[in-house]
Protein backbone atom coordinates (compact mmCIF):
# COMPACT_ATOMS: atom_id res chain seq x y z
CA UNK A 1 0.00 0.00 0.00
CA UNK A 2 2.58 2.17 0.59
CA UNK A 3 4.55 1.70 -2.59
CA UNK A 4 0.81 2.68 -4.14
CA UNK A 5 0.90 5.91 -2.11
CA UNK A 6 4.11 6.75 -3.00
CA UNK A 7 2.92 6.38 -6.35
CA UNK A 8 0.27 9.37 -5.76
CA UNK A 9 -3.13 7.11 -5.69
CA UNK A 10 -5.62 7.46 -3.46
CA UNK A 11 -5.46 5.77 -0.30
CA UNK A 12 -8.92 4.09 -0.85
CA UNK A 13 -7.54 3.31 -3.98
CA UNK A 14 -4.26 1.99 -2.59
CA UNK A 15 -5.61 -0.54 -0.04
CA UNK A 16 -7.84 -1.80 -2.59
CA UNK A 17 -5.29 -2.38 -5.12
CA UNK A 18 -3.42 -3.30 -2.27
CA UNK A 19 -5.46 -6.11 -0.81
CA UNK A 20 -6.16 -7.48 -4.53
CA UNK A 21 -2.37 -8.02 -4.76
CA UNK A 22 -1.63 -9.52 -1.64
CA UNK A 23 -3.58 -11.77 -1.49
CA UNK A 24 -3.05 -13.06 -4.96
CA UNK A 25 0.69 -13.28 -4.24
CA UNK A 26 -0.01 -16.48 -3.03
CA UNK A 27 -1.93 -17.77 -5.44
CA UNK A 28 0.67 -16.55 -7.92
CA UNK A 29 3.07 -18.55 -5.77
CA UNK A 30 1.05 -21.41 -7.39
CA UNK A 31 1.13 -20.65 -10.17
CA UNK A 32 -1.71 -20.62 -13.08
CA UNK A 33 -2.47 -23.67 -11.68
CA UNK A 34 -5.55 -22.50 -9.69
CA UNK A 35 -6.62 -19.86 -12.42
CA UNK A 36 -8.48 -22.28 -14.72
CA UNK A 37 -10.81 -23.80 -12.92
CA UNK A 38 -11.68 -20.29 -11.43
CA UNK A 39 -12.03 -18.79 -14.32
CA UNK A 40 -14.13 -21.38 -16.14
CA UNK A 41 -16.28 -20.87 -12.74
CA UNK A 42 -16.63 -17.59 -13.72
CA UNK A 43 -17.52 -18.22 -17.40
CA UNK A 44 -20.14 -20.42 -16.12
CA UNK A 45 -22.21 -18.15 -13.85
CA UNK A 46 -22.12 -15.86 -16.74
CA UNK A 47 -23.54 -18.22 -19.33
CA UNK A 48 -26.35 -19.02 -16.93
CA UNK A 49 -26.95 -15.58 -16.35
CA UNK A 50 -26.20 -15.78 -12.46
CA UNK A 51 -25.19 -12.89 -11.35
CA UNK A 52 -23.87 -13.78 -7.35
CA UNK A 53 -22.47 -16.65 -9.05
CA UNK A 54 -20.53 -14.39 -11.31
CA UNK A 55 -19.24 -11.71 -8.50
CA UNK A 56 -18.53 -14.70 -6.29
CA UNK A 57 -16.28 -15.87 -8.63
CA UNK A 58 -14.45 -12.93 -9.44
CA UNK A 59 -14.26 -12.37 -5.64
CA UNK A 60 -12.39 -15.33 -5.02
CA UNK A 61 -10.58 -14.89 -8.83
CA UNK A 62 -9.56 -11.08 -7.01
CA UNK A 63 -8.17 -12.60 -3.71
CA UNK A 64 -5.63 -15.23 -5.76
CA UNK A 65 -4.44 -13.37 -8.58
CA UNK A 66 -3.72 -9.51 -9.14
CA UNK A 67 -5.94 -7.31 -10.97
CA UNK A 68 -3.43 -7.40 -14.37
CA UNK A 69 -3.71 -11.14 -14.42
CA UNK A 70 -7.40 -11.47 -14.01
CA UNK A 71 -7.70 -9.21 -16.62
CA UNK A 72 -5.00 -10.51 -19.26
CA UNK A 73 -5.63 -14.07 -18.80
CA UNK A 74 -9.38 -14.22 -17.33
CA UNK A 75 -11.32 -11.78 -18.74
CA UNK A 76 -9.47 -10.60 -22.16
CA UNK A 77 -9.90 -14.17 -22.84
CA UNK A 78 -13.38 -14.76 -21.90
CA UNK A 79 -14.52 -12.00 -23.70
CA UNK A 80 -12.45 -13.24 -27.25
CA UNK A 81 -14.45 -16.71 -26.87
CA UNK A 82 -17.79 -14.68 -25.92
CA UNK A 83 -17.69 -13.10 -29.66
CA UNK A 84 -16.48 -16.49 -31.18
CA UNK A 85 -19.19 -18.06 -29.42
CA UNK A 86 -22.06 -15.42 -30.39
CA UNK A 87 -20.72 -15.45 -33.94
CA UNK A 88 -21.15 -18.97 -34.85
CA UNK A 89 -24.39 -18.76 -32.84
CA UNK A 90 -23.41 -20.52 -29.38
CA UNK A 91 -23.86 -18.01 -27.39
CA UNK A 92 -27.46 -15.57 -27.62
CA UNK A 93 -26.93 -11.55 -27.41
CA UNK A 94 -29.13 -11.68 -24.18
CA UNK A 95 -25.97 -13.80 -22.29
CA UNK A 96 -23.49 -11.46 -23.98
CA UNK A 97 -25.01 -8.17 -23.26
CA UNK A 98 -25.34 -9.49 -19.31
CA UNK A 99 -21.98 -10.81 -19.21
CA UNK A 100 -20.73 -6.90 -20.56
CA UNK A 101 -22.44 -5.44 -18.13
CA UNK A 102 -21.75 -7.99 -15.07
CA UNK A 103 -17.98 -7.13 -16.01
CA UNK A 104 -18.55 -3.79 -17.18
CA UNK A 105 -20.02 -2.90 -13.81
CA UNK A 106 -17.61 -4.52 -11.37
CA UNK A 107 -14.69 -3.17 -13.49
CA UNK A 108 -15.83 0.12 -13.01
CA UNK A 109 -16.60 -0.55 -9.17
CA UNK A 110 -12.84 -1.14 -8.97
CA UNK A 111 -11.90 2.17 -11.03
CA UNK A 112 -13.54 4.34 -8.08
CA UNK A 113 -10.77 6.63 -6.80
CA UNK A 114 -9.31 6.21 -10.50
CA UNK A 115 -8.70 9.63 -10.99
CA UNK A 116 -7.41 11.11 -7.66
CA UNK A 117 -3.73 10.15 -7.92
CA UNK A 118 -0.95 12.98 -8.47
CA UNK A 119 0.65 10.77 -11.25
CA UNK A 120 0.19 12.06 -14.85
CA UNK A 121 -3.30 11.49 -15.97
CA UNK A 122 -4.83 10.16 -18.99
CA UNK A 123 -7.97 11.24 -20.68
CA UNK A 124 -9.48 7.79 -22.23
CA UNK A 125 -12.69 7.93 -24.77
CA UNK A 126 -13.67 5.73 -27.82
CA UNK A 127 -13.92 7.34 -30.91
CA UNK A 128 -17.90 8.60 -31.91
CA UNK A 129 -20.20 5.79 -32.50
CA UNK A 130 -17.69 2.78 -30.52
CA UNK A 131 -19.65 1.47 -27.93
CA UNK A 132 -16.89 -1.16 -26.73
CA UNK A 133 -15.08 0.63 -23.66
CA UNK A 134 -14.48 -2.51 -21.63
CA UNK A 135 -10.46 -2.75 -23.30
CA UNK A 136 -10.19 0.78 -22.36
CA UNK A 137 -11.64 0.63 -18.96
CA UNK A 138 -8.74 -2.46 -18.05
CA UNK A 139 -6.74 -0.13 -19.69
CA UNK A 140 -7.11 2.71 -17.10
CA UNK A 141 -7.25 -0.06 -14.49
CA UNK A 142 -3.71 -0.77 -15.25
CA UNK A 143 -2.64 2.57 -16.34
CA UNK A 144 -3.94 3.37 -12.14
CA UNK A 145 -1.93 0.26 -10.92
CA UNK A 146 0.76 2.06 -12.42
CA UNK A 147 0.25 5.61 -10.15
CA UNK A 148 -1.77 7.34 -13.39
CA UNK A 149 -4.61 9.15 -12.58
CA UNK A 150 -7.37 8.56 -14.69
CA UNK A 151 -10.80 10.60 -16.75
CA UNK A 152 -12.76 8.44 -18.35
CA UNK A 153 -15.02 9.26 -21.07
CA UNK A 154 -16.35 5.84 -22.15
CA UNK A 155 -18.20 4.98 -25.23
CA UNK A 156 -19.31 7.25 -28.14
CA UNK A 157 -17.61 10.63 -27.13
CA UNK A 158 -17.45 13.21 -29.73
CA UNK A 159 -13.68 14.81 -30.51
CA UNK A 160 -14.63 18.21 -29.83
CA UNK A 161 -16.21 17.69 -26.44
CA UNK A 162 -12.30 16.10 -25.22
CA UNK A 163 -10.93 19.36 -26.46
CA UNK A 164 -13.54 21.58 -24.50
CA UNK A 165 -12.54 19.50 -21.41
CA UNK A 166 -8.98 20.32 -22.15
CA UNK A 167 -10.11 24.12 -20.32
CA UNK A 168 -10.68 21.27 -16.66
CA UNK A 169 -7.65 18.62 -17.48
CA UNK A 170 -3.79 18.90 -18.24
CA UNK A 171 -3.52 15.23 -19.44
CA UNK A 172 -0.53 13.92 -20.32
CA UNK A 173 -1.72 11.51 -22.84
CA UNK A 174 -5.62 11.13 -24.62
CA UNK A 175 -6.41 8.13 -25.73
CA UNK A 176 -9.02 7.55 -28.15
CA UNK A 177 -10.29 3.43 -29.08
CA UNK A 178 -12.16 1.74 -32.11
CA UNK A 179 -12.74 -1.19 -32.87
CA UNK A 180 -12.75 -0.24 -36.59
CA UNK A 181 -10.96 2.24 -38.82
CA UNK A 182 -13.96 3.53 -40.04
CA UNK A 183 -14.86 4.96 -36.83
CA UNK A 184 -11.26 6.86 -36.52
CA UNK A 185 -11.37 7.93 -40.18
CA UNK A 186 -14.54 9.45 -39.78
CA UNK A 187 -13.21 11.43 -36.94
CA UNK A 188 -9.72 12.15 -38.83
CA UNK A 189 -10.19 15.63 -38.90
CA UNK A 190 -10.90 16.54 -35.46
CA UNK A 191 -8.51 13.85 -34.12
CA UNK A 192 -5.84 15.74 -36.15
CA UNK A 193 -7.07 19.25 -34.89
CA UNK A 194 -7.01 17.52 -31.03
CA UNK A 195 -3.41 16.22 -31.57
CA UNK A 196 -2.23 20.01 -32.11
CA UNK A 197 -3.68 20.81 -28.46
CA UNK A 198 -2.15 17.38 -26.48
CA UNK A 199 -0.14 14.29 -26.82
CA UNK A 200 -2.98 12.19 -28.17
CA UNK A 201 -3.28 7.93 -28.37
CA UNK A 202 -5.47 5.52 -30.80
CA UNK A 203 -5.76 2.09 -29.53
CA UNK A 204 -7.98 -0.87 -30.33
CA UNK A 205 -8.43 -3.40 -33.64
CA UNK A 206 -9.35 0.19 -35.83
CA UNK A 207 -6.22 2.08 -35.00
CA UNK A 208 -3.54 1.69 -37.40
CA UNK A 209 -0.09 2.97 -38.12
CA UNK A 210 -1.20 5.09 -41.18
CA UNK A 211 -4.07 6.41 -39.17
CA UNK A 212 -1.93 7.52 -36.04
CA UNK A 213 0.85 8.78 -38.48
CA UNK A 214 -2.12 10.58 -40.61
CA UNK A 215 -3.61 12.30 -37.13
CA UNK A 216 -0.22 13.34 -35.66
CA UNK A 217 -0.76 10.68 -33.29
CA UNK A 218 0.93 7.81 -31.35
CA UNK A 219 -0.50 4.14 -31.58
CA UNK A 220 -0.94 1.64 -28.54
CA UNK A 221 -0.27 -1.97 -29.47
CA UNK A 222 -0.70 -5.14 -27.73
CA UNK A 223 -3.49 -5.93 -25.21
CA UNK A 224 -4.67 -3.03 -22.44
CA UNK A 225 -2.92 -4.44 -19.87
CA UNK A 226 0.62 -4.47 -21.47
CA UNK A 227 -0.09 -1.18 -23.39
CA UNK A 228 -0.64 0.31 -19.88
CA UNK A 229 2.71 -1.34 -17.91
CA UNK A 230 4.47 -0.68 -21.14
CA UNK A 231 3.19 3.57 -21.32
CA UNK A 232 3.97 3.68 -17.72
CA UNK A 233 7.62 2.28 -18.03
CA UNK A 234 8.10 4.88 -20.54
CA UNK A 235 7.30 7.69 -19.14
CA UNK A 236 8.96 7.52 -16.14
C1 LIG B 1 -18.67 -7.22 -25.24
C2 LIG B 1 -18.85 -6.97 -26.71
C3 LIG B 1 -19.81 -6.03 -27.11
C4 LIG B 1 -20.55 -5.15 -26.10
C5 LIG B 1 -19.56 -4.07 -25.62
C6 LIG B 1 -19.78 -3.69 -24.17
C7 LIG B 1 -18.75 -2.71 -23.70
N1 LIG B 1 -19.22 -1.79 -22.90
O1 LIG B 1 -17.57 -2.78 -24.02
C8 LIG B 1 -21.71 -4.58 -26.96
C9 LIG B 1 -22.98 -5.37 -26.73
C10 LIG B 1 -22.03 -3.09 -26.77
C11 LIG B 1 -21.22 -4.86 -28.39
C12 LIG B 1 -21.79 -4.30 -29.50
C13 LIG B 1 -21.41 -4.57 -30.80
N2 LIG B 1 -20.50 -5.48 -31.17
CO1 LIG B 1 -19.29 -6.36 -29.93
N3 LIG B 1 -18.22 -7.51 -28.94
C14 LIG B 1 -18.07 -7.66 -27.67
C15 LIG B 1 -17.00 -8.75 -27.39
C16 LIG B 1 -17.72 -10.05 -27.02
C17 LIG B 1 -15.98 -8.43 -26.32
C18 LIG B 1 -15.27 -7.07 -26.53
C19 LIG B 1 -14.13 -6.93 -25.56
O2 LIG B 1 -14.22 -6.20 -24.58
N4 LIG B 1 -13.04 -7.68 -25.79
C20 LIG B 1 -11.84 -7.67 -24.94
C21 LIG B 1 -10.73 -6.87 -25.59
C22 LIG B 1 -9.55 -6.74 -24.64
O3 LIG B 1 -10.32 -7.59 -26.75
P1 LIG B 1 -10.46 -6.97 -28.22
O4 LIG B 1 -11.71 -6.16 -28.31
O5 LIG B 1 -10.23 -8.06 -29.19
O6 LIG B 1 -9.22 -5.94 -28.32
C23 LIG B 1 -7.90 -6.34 -28.69
C24 LIG B 1 -7.13 -5.20 -29.28
O7 LIG B 1 -7.88 -4.52 -30.23
C25 LIG B 1 -6.70 -4.39 -28.07
N5 LIG B 1 -7.55 -3.28 -27.66
C26 LIG B 1 -8.86 -3.09 -27.80
N6 LIG B 1 -9.24 -1.94 -27.24
C27 LIG B 1 -8.14 -1.39 -26.70
C28 LIG B 1 -7.98 -0.20 -25.99
C29 LIG B 1 -6.70 0.14 -25.54
C30 LIG B 1 -6.50 1.42 -24.80
C31 LIG B 1 -5.60 -0.71 -25.83
C32 LIG B 1 -4.25 -0.33 -25.38
C33 LIG B 1 -5.78 -1.90 -26.53
C34 LIG B 1 -7.05 -2.22 -26.96
O8 LIG B 1 -6.70 -5.32 -27.01
C35 LIG B 1 -7.11 -6.61 -27.45
C36 LIG B 1 -5.87 -7.43 -27.73
O9 LIG B 1 -5.83 -8.48 -26.86
C37 LIG B 1 -16.28 -8.82 -28.78
C38 LIG B 1 -15.55 -10.13 -29.05
C39 LIG B 1 -14.03 -9.94 -29.04
N7 LIG B 1 -13.34 -10.64 -29.88
O10 LIG B 1 -13.47 -9.18 -28.34
C40 LIG B 1 -17.39 -8.42 -29.73
C41 LIG B 1 -17.03 -7.73 -31.05
C42 LIG B 1 -15.92 -6.72 -30.83
N8 LIG B 1 -18.28 -7.04 -31.40
C43 LIG B 1 -18.55 -7.09 -32.65
C44 LIG B 1 -19.72 -6.54 -33.25
C45 LIG B 1 -19.96 -6.91 -34.69
C46 LIG B 1 -20.58 -5.71 -32.52
C47 LIG B 1 -21.82 -4.98 -33.05
C48 LIG B 1 -21.69 -4.35 -34.44
C49 LIG B 1 -22.97 -6.01 -32.96
C50 LIG B 1 -24.29 -5.49 -33.50
N9 LIG B 1 -24.69 -6.07 -34.60
O11 LIG B 1 -24.87 -4.60 -32.93
C51 LIG B 1 -22.05 -3.90 -31.98
C52 LIG B 1 -21.31 -2.59 -32.30
C53 LIG B 1 -21.48 -1.55 -31.22
C54 LIG B 1 -20.70 -0.30 -31.48
N10 LIG B 1 -21.32 0.67 -32.14
O12 LIG B 1 -19.56 -0.18 -31.08
C55 LIG B 1 -17.48 -7.83 -33.44
C56 LIG B 1 -16.57 -6.80 -34.14
C57 LIG B 1 -16.20 -7.21 -35.53
C58 LIG B 1 -15.52 -6.03 -36.22
N11 LIG B 1 -14.22 -5.99 -36.24
O13 LIG B 1 -16.20 -5.14 -36.66
C59 LIG B 1 -16.79 -8.66 -32.30
C60 LIG B 1 -15.30 -8.96 -32.56
C61 LIG B 1 -17.59 -9.98 -32.16
C62 LIG B 1 -17.37 -10.93 -33.31
N12 LIG B 1 -16.58 -11.97 -33.08
O14 LIG B 1 -17.88 -10.74 -34.37
N13 LIG B 1 -20.21 -5.74 -28.39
Amino acid sequence: MRRLLDAGISAAQAARLALAEQASEAGDEGGSAGLAPLASDLGDALDRLDEPGAHAALDRLLARFTLQTVLRDVLMPYLHELGERWERGEASVAQEHFASNVLRGRLLGLARGWGQSAGPRAVLACAPGELHDLPLIMFGLALAGRGWSITYFGPDTPIATIQDALEDVEPRLVVVSATTSQRLRAAQAQLTELARHVPIALAGAGATDRLARATGASLLQGDPVTAAERLADESR
